[in-house]
């Protein structure tokens, strides 16, 4: 009978452990951890000239290997690459950066793709946006995407370093430099907005694009291709650190409008 017992709890203790292992791992999406979105500051504070920030590029590090951004003073377009920070000027220098650079707005992930799809025949922007959300299962989460890839033609655009008093993006935009590159090897990175965080990240696709030669990049304002692997992952957490800074403090963030938004990043 002692032994039974015995026999009977081991029994149902491993059916136990089992168990649990299963929810876990379903929980953690299959084993893997789930995708989490991090920011420094916010669309709508760049769009209202709030160029400085605290953050440098080492601790930025920290919350992820793959991402974009600008740097202090709105000086050209950061990509993250790789564990690698390189600035886009708006001569179209591409330059490696420090560690100790600062950046007033950045977005970063620790990218581990769960899926790839082939993406073809893309014409344009909008519709590159429009196929690739039809891949998405989650509508309301975000999502980095990553195509390394040959691309026909890709226009970039990069932005001129500010003094103070810093003017609106909306401002600075009609002074952006855009270069056209055409049958270029290279890697875009990218995060998905939907809509209703508009405020905090540009609504649909922003992506930042980096050649394989690291000497052509920049803000993407269109992109035509016959076919690219496009890697995804659903970002469904999302930390977001705030510039502890006077100018953030009193500045008015509720002023901007999606076609503010629209106008500075799609360049229409
Ligand atoms: O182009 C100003 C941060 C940046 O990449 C953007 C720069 O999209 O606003
Ligand atoms: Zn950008």
């Amino acid at each position: 009978m002692k032994k039974k017992l015995t026999a009977l709890s081991v029994y149902l203790l491993t059916a136990l452990l089992v168990f649990s292992t299963v929810a876990y791992a379903a929980a953690e999406n299959n084993g893997r951890d789930q995708g989490k979105l991090f920011q420094y500051s916010t669309i709508n504070a760049v769009m209202q000239g709030q160029y400085d920030g605290e953050m440098t590029l080492k601790e930025l590090n920290t919350h992820g290997d793959m991402g974009l951004g600008t740097l202090n003073g709105l000086d050209g377009e950061l990509i993250q690459l790789d564990n690698k920070f390189y600035q886009v000027n708006s001569k179209g220098q591409v330059k490696e950066l420090k560690g100790n650079v600062k950046t007033p707005f950045a977005v970063t992930t620790k990218f581990d793709a769960e899926k790839t799809v082939t993406l073809s025949n893309v014409k344009d922007f909008q519709d590159f946006s429009e196929k690739l959300k039809t891949k998405f299962d989650n509508k309301n989460h975000f999502y980095a995407i990553k195509i390394h890839g040959k691309f026909d033609s890709i226009k970039n655009r990069s932005v001129p370093k500010q003094t103070r008093p810093y003017p609106s993006l909306t401002e600075v935009t009609p002074h952006q430099t855009v270069f056209e590159e055409k049958n270029v090897e290279g890697t875009i990175i990218g995060f998905y907005t939907p809509n209703y965080a508009s405020t905090i990240q540009v609504p649909g696709f922003h992506m930042h694009f980096l050649s394989d030669d690291k000497k052509k990049g920049g803000h993407i304002l269109d992109v035509k291709f016959d076919s690219a692997k496009v890697e995804i992952q659903q970002l469904s957490e999302f930390d977001l650190v705030l510039p502890d800074t006077a100018d953030f403090a009193n500045a008015d963030l509720t002023k901007t409008t999606v076609e503010d938004i629209e106008e500075a990043e799609r360049g229409k």
